[in-house]
């Protein structure tokens, strides 16, 4: 990688005459590496400053400019697993500009979006989707009887999730004509974990295999008619089953397995991948790609580099806050659970895919025998735990919110219809701003209040996550917690780590006129409202932490609505059937009629923007607005009185 990059645009490069995937076409095989060698450099520019998946987006460089080569989109359909990898093909596919801004606010989302372009067909930014979806697209053609050829690219690690194995059992019922690209770079974000993953790697080391295979395949090939003559080779080889070596795993699932193909070597690939297109059975292409290519440091260190924040694109540097930023919650809640399994061997640590994310590194690296990787597995690792509670012992799941939202059934079918204590952490709960709709952790109050026996928990501070941790462990059913990104407040720690009544709420600051009920981090708001509205309007306004969604302090709760003028609830999540409706709902039970103004996210999908900052003021949260409605519903309350 050159020391300082060009600035943009530089009108001397290709990659500025790449409006669609037709100039690509229009390239001499020549100019291929060309542009390649400028994709990267760009992709490297724009991470750098904004952020993003920049070890995936180098591994598939090449890749992406022979499926641009051989497919036709938007005709033809690419459908990319979680889509984190899809900055080149949005680079060749007119997006250039947006690209500069990727993930920011007015800048192109990081994942494929259907409506950001007719060359993304399907969105993403969950794992293990594509291949269900692509066979779909295939089925919808077959059934339309058009032609258009679909292609599911998926990582290596989406093949660890259920999904991915759901749909590889059904592709030879449902079509006749299907392109899979794996895309095995050997890592998920950590590295791919399983029997699967093993499997891989055998199948792209075993020389027997790859050398029968590939000398056989590129004989026929090179024949003039050598794509029938490979069909009749296929059709022999699968009616004498493992004559010469074992049949690949992929074949004994009926789809064709072409590979391994090296992933950096665009005629290969290109050849590979025509052939693949002029196929009539549904077939995997097994390309092999190196995560982070292109860039030392995120070769050299591919579980970092998988996505991060901005860094210096010349030492690979990831830029760190200010001197003296606190902890994030997932170095708190780590080290807090590392030191609670230390003390009893009965607490394990599961975590789906992402040790790092969550900060269950920690207890791998201390505990590793009560530490556990289960993969993109989030419904397994939900059932798993349930039978490891079934047994004795103490599981933490870690998951972030968003993605827990896959495991809803196993939460109550499998955890709390059974009242197994099974304690769930969900990361990364309220915004993920940069990754936008498919990542914030906005539904889970609403998805789990409604579970019965569910504890459900949001500290305001890394001491109160510590506090709650112990509580769930402590507590004999399921109990979650749900905390944010990033860092924590960095308030002084209390003289001890209390376990906490179930359902009792904290007052924070007392006032009868109004009373603020927050839950999690929006404490922090509802003081400052608090503050606000005493101050501005000489308002009594007090203010309490909720420190449960479920279940509420209901007296507390009732004592205090049967006094005040207005109840106001903050949450960090969406309003719809969230905490502040389960405060509607309390006091709708008991007859009590105060008036209830809900603060939260509305119902609608949040975009991606560049701040926290910049998406509450979008949808009416920023601290201002929050004043503003409160006033407006007293002003509202007070025309009615008068
Ligand atoms: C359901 C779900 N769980 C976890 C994640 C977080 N996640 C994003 S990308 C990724 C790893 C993907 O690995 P792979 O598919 O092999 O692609 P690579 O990044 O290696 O190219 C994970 C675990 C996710 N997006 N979706």
């Amino acid at each position: 990688m050159p020391a300082s990059l060009p600035p943009f645009p530089s009108t001397s490069r290709l990659l500025d005459l790449i409006r669609s995937p037709d100039d690509v076409k229009g390239l001499s095989s020549t100019q291929l590496p060309a542009l390649a060698a400028e994709i990267r450099e760009e992709l490297i520019r724009v991470t750098a400053r904004n952020g993003g998946h920049i070890g995936p987006n180098l591994g598939v460089v090449e890749l992406t400019l022979a499926l641009h080569r051989v497919f036709s989109t938007p005709r033809d359909k690419f459908v990319f697993d979680v889509a984190h990898q899809g900055y080149v093909h949005k680079l060749l596919t007119g997006r250039l500009a947006g690209l500069q801004k990727v993930r920011q606010t007015g800048g192109a989302s990081g994942f494929l979006n259907r409506s950001e372009s007719p060359h993304d067909a399907f969105g993403a930014g969950h794992a293990g989707t594509a291949l269900s979806a692509a066979l779909g697209m295939a089925t919808a053609r077959d059934l339309k009887g058009t032609d258009e050829h679909v292609v599911a690219l998926c990582g290596d690690a989406a093949f660890t999730c259920g999904i991915t194995l759901e749909a590889l059992n059904n592709v030879v019922s449902s079509t006749k004509r299907l392109v899979v690209v794996l895309n095995d770079n050997e890592w998920s974000i950590a590295r791919n974990v399983g029997a699967i993953a093993k499997y891989l790697n055998r199948l792209s080391t075993n020389r027997t295999y790859n050398k029968v295979y590939h000398d056989v395949e590129q004989f026929f090939l090179g024949l003039p008619g050598g794509r029938d003559m490979n069909r009749l080779w296929n059709k022999w080889k699968r009616e004498t089953k493992d004559f010469f070596v074992e049949s690949s795993l992929f074949e004994k699932f009926g789809l064709r397995y072409l590979g391994p193909i090296d992933g950096h070597n665009l005629d290969e690939l290109i050849k590979n991948l025509e052939f693949a297109r002029d196929t009539d059975t549904p077939i995997l292409l097994h390309v092999i790609t190196e995560k982070g290519r292109g860039l030392d440091a995120a070769r050299a260190h591919p579980e970092k580099f998988h996505g991060l924040g901005a860094f210096d694109p010349t030492t690979g540097e990831a830029k760190s806050g200010p001197p003296g930023t606190p902890p994030s919650y997932q170095d708190v809640f780590g080290r807090e659970l590392v030191r609670l399994a230390t003390a009893d061997s009965r607490i394990v640590g599961i975590t789906g895919a992402m040790p790092s994310g969550t900060g269950l590194n920690q207890l791998a690296a201390s505990v590793p025998r009560q530490f556990f990787d289960v993969g993109i597995a989030e419904e397994h690792a939900v059932v798993f735990a349930a039978g490891l509670a079934t047994q004795g012992l103490r599981p933490v799941v870690a998951i972030y919110s968003t993605f827990l939202q896959r495991a809803f059934d196993n939460i109550l079918h499998d955890v709390a219809l059974q009242n197994l204590p099974v304690t769930f952490c969900l990361d990364r709960a309220g915004l993920s701003p940069n990754d936008g709709a498919t990542h914030h952790g906005l539904f889970d109050l609403a998805y789990l209040r409604c579970v019965p026996r569910a504890v459900i928990m949001a500290p305001r501070d890394e001491h109160q996550l510590a506090a709650m941790l112990r509580t769930a462990l402590a507590h004999d059913g399921p109990a979650f917690i749900r905390y944010p990104r990033g860092s924590c407040t960095g308030t002084p720690p209390p003289p001890e780590c209390a376990i906490l009544p179930l359902g009792r709420a904290e007052i924070l600051r007392p006032g009868r006129d109004v009373v603020l009920w927050a839950i999690g981090t929006m404490c922090a708001d509802a003081l400052a409202l608090a503050d606000q509205l005493h101050t501005l309007d000489q308002v009594d306004a007090g203010v309490v932490d909720a420190r449960f969604a479920k279940p509420l302090d209901c007296e507390l709760l009732l004592a205090q609505a049967a006094e005040a003028r207005l109840i106001v609830t903050l949450e960090d999540g969406v309003v719809t059937g969230g905490f502040g409706s389960g405060v509607l709902e309390t006091l709708s039970a008991a007859g009590l009629n105060t008036p209830v103004e809900r603060l939260g996210w509305p119902d609608v999908f949040v975009d991606h923007g560049s701040s926290v900052t910049e998406l509450r003021a979008a949808h009416g949260l920023a601290p201002a607005d929050l004043l503003r409605q409160v006033q407006a519903r007293l002003a509202r309350l007070e025309a009615v009185t008068a």
